[in-house]
């Protein structure tokens, strides 16, 4: 009798362990990929809003595939070394698929790492051109380029402002330089580049540079990088007496920019990004969502949003979580989110990137000129 009650015991124990193990890979998991900490949070915060949002809607409709859908979040702190990291943690994790990451320089060695694992990447915001051009099947972005980005810089000030002298600076990351790259390349001889150079990222003095700059009497300053390198050297640029204006791009458009340089230094200074999503019809309904709930949208939270939606409904079109499946149908598939219409091309960038030019003006961005 004893004997029986120990069998009856460990078939037991085996039937709940079993039952474990079933729950344990009954969800869908997504990844979701950033800066989550450090002096880029807010980018990674925004991320994790739209996706988490995107996430809660598909469980209340149940889930994907007849499972919940679960994030796995990554926190890859800017850092490339650190992104690899997160994307191997996350294949181990048996993740389906990737939102992320926000900085090219993380997107770029992480891609090798979920492309070596069949696991499909969109990344929200990581506009350097090399992500895509690698030819990995699993890679695509919701954002535009840095070639589209720069060359709409690049008119502006051609064509609107009609300068004629230009400095250009860039915290050598592979986003900030491409992007001042892509800029340059795209003024071509119509304009003299009075200075060319780089600064670090995470340096907190930019006054000597910018002293530099300020000798060569330019109409204008241009910084490839991100918010809290440019809102320093917005608010040091005034210090030292350099009344150029700056003008900067999708890295820099979050109201932290505005919030170091200050109210008033940041007043007039220019910036690349795609439309306000508060004018676009299909976003009205994620836009109150959100404000609902996190409060006012960065500038990624849409691009998160769409992205790990886009993930999803890819997910349920193949009626399956294998990578290779997944990919193909975000190759094929056309995607109504919240930005609008929404395809991939063959190499994974959306099919429309339309830049324009926002200026800070009462402490706030608008919208300010289209090519
Ligand atoms: N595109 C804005 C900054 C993120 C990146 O591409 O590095």
């Amino acid at each position: 009798m004893k004997k029986l009650f120990i069998v009856f015991l460990l078939i037991g124990l085996m039937a709940l362990a079993g039952f474990g193990c079933r729950k344990a890979s009954d969800a869908i998991k997504i990844g979701i990929a950033g800066p989550m900490t450090g002096d880029q949070s807010k980018m990674g915060m925004d991320f994790k809003n739209g996706v988490s949002l995107a996430v809660e809607e598909w469980n209340l409709k149940g889930g994907v595939l007849g499972k919940k859908v679960e994030l796995v979040i990554g926190d890859d702190q800017h850092d490339p070394k650190q992104a690899v990291s997160v994307a191997n943690k996350m294949v181990n994790d048996g993740v389906t698929g990737v939102i992320g990451h926000f900085n090219s320089s993380c997107s770029i060695p992480a891609s090798d790492v979920y492309n070596r694992s069949g696991v499909p990447m969109i990344s929200p915001g990581s506009t350097n051109p090399q992500l895509t051009e690698k030819g990995y099947k699993g890679v695509f972005r919701v954002c535009g380029r840095d070639d589209q980005q720069g060359k709409v810089a690049a008119e502006f000030v051609t064509d609107k402002l009609k300068l004629k002298r230009v400095a250009v600076i860039h915290d050598k990351t592979t986003y900030g330089q491409g992007l001042a790259d892509e800029f340059r390349k795209a003024l071509g001889d119509k304009v003299e580049i009075v200075y060319h150079g780089g600064i670090v990222q995470g340096d907190r003095d930019f006054k000597g540079v910018l002293t530099t700059i300020k000798g060569k009497s330019p109409e204008l300053v241009f910084f490839g990088g991100i918010y809290p390198e440019a809102g320093l050297m917005v608010r040091q640029a005034k210090e030292i007496g350099l009344s150029a204006p700056f003008m900067s791009g999708d890295g820099s458009i979050d109201p932290k920019f505005i919030e170091i340089a200050g109210a008033k230094v940041a007043e007039g200074t220019y910036l690349t990004f795609s439309p306000d999503p508060q004018n676009i019809p299909t976003a009205k309904e994620f836009v109150g969502k959100y404000k609902a709930k996190y409060g006012e949208l960065g500038p990624y939270s849409i691009y998160a949003y769409d992205a790990a939606n886009i993930m999803l409904a890819a997910v349920r079109e193949a009626n399956s979580a294998e990578g290779n499946l997944i990919m193909d149908k975000l190759h094929s598939m056309e995607f109504i989110g919240a930005l609008g219409m929404i395809k991939f091309d063959k190499q994974g960038d959306v099919t429309a990137a339309p830049y324009v030019l926002w200026i800070t003006k009462n402490g706030k961005f608008a919208e300010y000129w289209k090519p």
